[in-house]
């Protein structure tokens, strides 16, 4: 029954480890003169640059993540921009890995700067997953001078929620006996999947927190949600059996965007192809640490709702994986094939697992 833990889930310890104001901390680490003042990490206002992420001194100027530079720049003229530096922060990851691995074999990257980590079997810190959040929290702070929040909880959905609850440089608990009260206040926004369309269609529902949510009978879920209304119905009861994948493996990554009016120009759709590509490239580096892509593939959705894909292997003489010139050239060589108006484009690159995610030489280019 999903309103009944199970016995073996609800005895898992899980650790959500995030780190704060990632790379713009990692910057201020390198540079010390960057401390106390706003900071963004990013591309310049200039050239049309996007912040990747802030410190907590920008954030109160109302800056924050895939904000436009120059609005940011609005936002707060004396904020400090400065280029990524994508290799450092990948081998920071790695020691923030390291350090996890005296706790736990079981640990799933979420990106460069968050991971899961299962210490249910771990008899560190007598088996207390507290303490060894404690632990990690000081190690990270002593030997790499950054700072991580934690969160501690019997699942993944939980432990998630929990590490942003006392963020930055915290840690938030909750034990197997406090799930259940602790999940009536929670907003539904805070449930990973739900972004603002789902809240939207949630709030409709006069459904705003999981308490609400619990009250919706699961088979209105269902119609509404599909299988993901089971999922809500769990997750709104603070039940996540999902494991702690450490080898899950993705065979793709991709970004799709639906036009608001079909483009009926080449022209324009690859100039369009371009942004897709950006946010590709993005998306990919949170990842890049485990995969090196072997493919790039561009989608196109004709507006008769027609689609056709073309791929094409990626060379190992050093070239940019999100090139976007290399995309676009697939996008013109495919188009043709219906030569109609297009009312979605993709880009994508398919994958395979970094045989060692401590070998850079695999990912430098
Ligand atoms: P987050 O953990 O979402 O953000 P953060 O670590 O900067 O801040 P917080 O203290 O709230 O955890 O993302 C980790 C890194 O991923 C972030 O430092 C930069 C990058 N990133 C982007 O490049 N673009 C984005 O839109 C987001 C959200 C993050
Ligand atoms: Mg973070």
């Amino acid at each position: 029954m999903p309103e009944q833990l199970s016995e073996e889930a609800s005895q898992r310890k899980i650790l959500h480890v995030d780190a704060d104001s990632f790379y713009a901390s990692v910057e201020m680490r390198e540079n010390p003169e960057l401390r106390g003042r706003p900071v963004a990490v990013g591309g310049k206002a200039q050239r049309r640059g996007v912040i990747a992420t802030c410190n907590y001194e920008a954030r109160k100027f109302g800056v924050h993540s895939a904000m436009a530079s120059s609005r940011a720049t609005a936002l707060c003229p004396q904020l400090i921009i400065v280029p990524p530096r994508f290799e450092l922060y990948r081998s920071v990851s790695r020691q923030f890995h390291e350090v996890f691995r005296s706790y736990t074999k079981i640990i799933e990257p979420l990106s460069l700067d968050e991971a899961f980590l299962d210490v249910s079997e771990s008899s560190c810190c007598s088996g207390s997953a507290t303490l060894m959040a404690q632990e990690i929290l000081q190690r990270i702070s002593d030997e790499l001078n950054l700072t991580v929040s934690a969160g501690v909880a019997p699942n993944k959905f939980l432990a998630k929620v929990a590490s942003d609850w006392n963020k930055p440089n915290g840690i938030f608990v909750i034990p197997p006996e406090n799930v259940a009260a602790f999940v009536l206040d929670l907003p539904v926004k805070k449930i990973n999947g739900v972004g603002k369309v789902t809240a939207a269609r949630l709030k409709k529902m006069g459904v705003e927190t999981c308490a609400d949510l619990q009250a919706v009978p699961l088979n209105d879920l269902l119609q509404r949600f599909g299988k993901y209304g089971k999922r809500l119905s769990e997750v709104a009861r603070g039940v996540d059996n999902r494991p702690v994948r450490s080898t899950r493996t993705r065979k793709s990554i991709s970004v799709e965007h639906t036009f608001a009016e079909d483009i009926a120009a080449l022209s324009a759709m690859l100039e369009a192809l371009d942004g897709i590509v950006e946010e590709l490239d993005r998306r990919y580096e949170k990842i890049s640490d485990s995969y090196f892509p072997i493919k790039r593939v561009v989608k196109i959705k004709y507006a008769d709702f027609t689609q056709t894909t073309l791929e094409e292997g990626i060379g190992s003489s050093g070239e940019r994986w999100c090139d976007p010139p290399q995309f676009r050239r697939l996008l013109q060589a495919a188009w043709p094939r219906g030569a109609k108006p297009v009312r979605l484009l993709g880009a994508g690159l398919r994958l395979q697992p970094a045989k060692h995610t401590d070998s850079p030489q695999i990912l430098l280019v």
